[in-house]
């Protein structure tokens, strides 16, 4: 089984509420969801974090958001907005080390942030 959680998650190996997969990024809930509408969309492929993107990856940062633009679409929040966040590294914040763009909607969503 993969160590990565979100690997495992792809494989389908641990749970998650998928809500949309292609060929090169998969979106679920996150478990802990910040508001109404939480969704991760990560790359199929282990990429730890967008420090690790290279001219190799040059289809993915435009999947990613035409992804989220669908999804934003799909979820009802592209009329009143809705907030699109990564955290990079240690002190962005980040806690799995496999990219994932955080959408978050459905609430009015306060800045900065903690
Ligand atoms: P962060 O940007 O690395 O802090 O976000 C990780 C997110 O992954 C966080 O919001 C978790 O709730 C979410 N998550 C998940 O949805 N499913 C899991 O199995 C695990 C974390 I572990």
């Amino acid at each position: 089984m993969a160590e990565c959680i979100f690997c495992g998650i792809i494989e389908g190996n641990i749970p998650a509420e998928k809500v949309y997969e292609d060929e090169l990024v998969t979106a679920f809930k996150d478990i802990h969801a910040q508001a109404p509408v939480h969704i991760l969309v990560i790359p199929n492929q282990h990429i730890p974090s967008i420090q690790q993107i290279g001219e190799g990856d040059s289809q993915l940062p435009g999947r990613f958001f035409s992804v989220i633009n669908q999804l934003a679409q799909d979820y009802g929040l592209a009329e009143r907005g809705y907030r699109i966040v990564n955290n990079c590294g240690e002190d962005g914040g980040q806690t799995v080390h496999h990219i994932h763009f955080h959408l978050l909607g459905a609430r009015h969503l306060t800045w900065p942030p903690g």
